[in-house]
């Protein structure tokens, strides 16, 4: 190691990713990327992390506390991913330790995909696959398969952030829905226009959606927002989509609610303890089940680690993050 290197800033990349994201970072740093993608444990990322002052994150590599206490060198972690469940922001502002994610980049193909799950589930499409491939398309039926309308049908939003309000537009301009949302706050009067969605309460939502959509963030005050409970509240007919985060739903609940009939079908890109899946999920036929993939263009996903490379160099190089989730915290402590 020379002695320029040694004078630069050490960055970790926690995951592999695009090697264009290695080039640009080690024209500021000294990087060490775990290309191979091995999921470290607790005790490794640990030790990786020392001396390094910034730290490349995605979604299922956890910033806490204990964590923190053993990484002194560490300034910011950057997430290549909009939401940021896996950091603890006090931990992380008591640490003086800059947090980013990376929001916007991911909206318009993050609802694509919530509207294309939402629509899977309705019509059916991979329970209806997996009885092709499966050989038993012996003849035509006049009910085979039918599933639950979209045009015209009635939409629930639970979370009307920007995603939301990008699977809003979709329904309501694109399809004819009639959209209905739910969130902590009211949206000024403007959006709601834009979005043609007006605000419920959440019990009116689940009583009158033909099709429930969630993208609200998790914490503990939104987990299992979706439970037993509310799933009674639901139509029989009608499908319920989550594109958020495991913990959301009840897993649990919800594998038996389909199982019962007790709604039609749902549509789950995320998972209570993912990658592992509820098992009374995986053998109920009325679910469409995909791996954590709603923001997965290469497009997208390039954008998403580009940001958050922005905001390591911003940060470490400039002295400020592109998109930081707790910088206004890190100067009143006179940390920033
Ligand atoms: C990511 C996501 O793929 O951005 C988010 O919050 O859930 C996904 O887009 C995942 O978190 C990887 O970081």
């Amino acid at each position: 190691m020379t002695s320029t290197s040694t004078q630069r800033p050490r960055v970790l990349i926690t995951r592999a990713v695009f090697p264009d994201v290695i080039a640009r970072l080690s024209e500021h740093f000294d990087v060490e990327s775990n290309q191979s993608d091995v999921n470290w444990t607790p005790a490794e990322l640990v030790q990786r992390l020392q001396g390094k002052a910034g730290a490349f994150t995605t979604g299922s590599i956890a910033i806490n506390a204990a964590l923190l206490a053993q990484c002194p060198d560490l300034k910011i972690c950057a997430n290549m991913a909009v939401g940021y469940n896996n950091f603890d922001l006090d931990a992380m502002s008591a640490a003086g330790v800059l947090a980013s994610n990376a929001p916007d980049v991911l909206t318009e193909t993050t609802a694509d995909f919530g509207f294309a799950l939402m629509m899977a589930a309705a019509r059916r499409v991979t329970e209806s696959e997996h009885f092709l491939r499966a050989g038993q398309w012996k003849s035509w039926r006049y009910d085979m398969f039918a599933g639950a309308e979209i045009h015209g049908s009635t939409l629930g939003i639970i979370g009307m952030g920007r995603i939301g309000q990008g699977i809003a537009r979709r329904g309501a301009l694109g399809f004819g829905m009639q959209v209905v949302y739910h969130n902590r706050s009211r949206l000024d009067a403007t959006t709601e226009a834009d979005c043609k969605a007006r605000y419920v309460s959440k019990e009116e939502l689940l009583q009158t959606a033909d099709h429930v959509v969630l993208v609200v963030p998790y914490s503990a005050a939104s987990h299992h927002t979706i439970g037993a409970a509310e799933l009674a509240l639901m139509k029989t007919t009608a499908t319920l989509t989550n594109i958020a985060r495991g913990g959301i739903v009840d897993d649990a609940a919800l594998a038996a609610a389909l199982r019962d009939k007790r709604i039609a079908a749902a549509g789950l890109d995320v998972f209570e303890g993912e990658p592992n899946v509820h098992p009374d999920l995986l053998s109920v036929p009325n679910v469409v089940l995909t791996p954590h993939i709603a923001s997965a263009t290469m497009g997208t996903r390039r954008a998403m680690a580009m940001l958050a490379v922005d905001n390591l160099i911003g940060y470490l190089v400039h002295g400020k993050a592109v998109t930081p989730l707790n910088a206004d915290r890190l100067v009143q402590q006179g940390t920033a």
